[in-house]
């Protein structure tokens, strides 16, 4: 007798081919209108799914979780961040939680790269003029922004993405300084030349842009604080593709209003969709819809990885990308 096929129920619309390939593996229930699920929505889902495809939209809280149907034994989220589950709630009620690593890095990496390249160089700034008509033609003091090669890069966050953004700061003639919860093997910091800052309060008070590239975990919530904001020199430029809520975004925008900072480059708020509106008024900041890993080949591979975590999960073995919430 062949074996009932699981209940997967996926919250957004995932490349076809994924989703062609999840309808043949599993009994899978799509969401093709794309439209996010609702908080009723979701627990409707838990009460009947056997595996539930989360993405960063959905919380998946531990009300959510209270409704889960016995059966529901594995979370296997699309994406790296886990942010928006709730580990510890699904730890406590036996359901594993999967994840996406490592096919985003490179794509959220050069994403990084653009917007360290973008806000020192003003270039949404230069693509506003020219769209708006205004341009009069060259100048020798017109749009000037600042060199990056030279600068001082603070990574913070020396994972994955960090490094792959280390790299291809590197070859811009940046040098490279970095906080993380641990030093990185001596290897790895030879390559990047890469310097170590055990404070991070430190690191920031020397840099000249600052990029953040750690995950978002109770403890780097508001880690780049109104406090630590201040400590960054006010020609300092800050970039961040990882997650919102690791900078507090009103004191963000308070310090670019007073000119405290010279520039931002965000691809991630802290109320995602929400962004704060007094920050889409000023001219130092270049602003994109959390669209750092968005490449049709990224998706294909977080796809994959989510079926290979599924279907190695249903065949009774540990998926390979389960996440341990000790090793955020
Ligand atoms: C993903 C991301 O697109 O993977 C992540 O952590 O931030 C994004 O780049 C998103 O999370 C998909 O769920």
């Amino acid at each position: 007798m062949t074996k009932k096929k699981p209940l997967v129920i996926v919250t957004r619309k995932l490349p076809d081919v994924i989703e062609t390939r999840m309808m043949e593996l599993f009994d899978t229930r799509l969401n093709v209108d794309d439209k996010p699920m609702s908080h009723a929505d979701l627990i409707e889902a838990v009460k009947v799914a056997d595996v539930l495809v989360p993405t960063v939209t959905d919380r998946i809280d531990s009300g959510i979780l209270s409704q889960a149907n016995p059966d529901l034994r594995l979370i296997a989220s699309f994406g790296t961040g886990v942010d928006h589950v709730d580990l510890a709630s699904a730890r406590q009620r036996g359901i594993t939680v999967t994840n996406t690593p490592g096919v985003l890095t490179e794509d959220t990496a050069d994403m990084t790269m653009a917007l360290i390249l973008a806000v020192p160089r003003r270039l949404a700034e230069g693509v506003r003029l020219m769209r708006g008509g205004d341009w009069e033609g060259w100048s020798p003091t017109h749009m000037l922004g600042h060199r990056i090669w030279g600068k001082r890069l603070g990574i913070i966050g020396m994972g994955r993405i960090g490094s792959a953004v280390a790299r291809r700061a590197k070859a811009f003639g940046l040098s490279i300084h970095y906080h993380n919860r641990h030093r990185v093997s001596e290897e790895l910091e030879r390559e990047l030349e890469a310097t170590y800052w055990e404070s991070l309060d430190q690191m920031l008070a020397r840099m000249d842009i600052i990029s953040v590239n750690c995950p978002h975990t109770p403890a780097t919530y508001h880690l780049l604080s109104a406090r630590r904001l201040k400590l960054l020199r006010r020609d300092a430029y800050i970039v961040n593709t990882s997650r919102g809520e690791v900078i507090d975004e009103n004191a963000l925008t308070r310090m670019l209003r007073a000119e405290e900072l010279s520039g931002a480059g965000l691809d991630v708020f802290e109320h995602e969709p929400a962004v704060n509106p007094k920050l889409m008024e000023l001219d130092n900041v270049v602003l994109l819809p959390h669209m750092g890993s968005a490449t049709i080949e990224g998706r294909v591979d977080m796809g994959e990885k989510v079926i290979i975590n599924i279907k190695t999960f249903i065949d009774g073995h540990t998926p390979p990308d389960r996440v341990l919430e000790g090793l955020l």
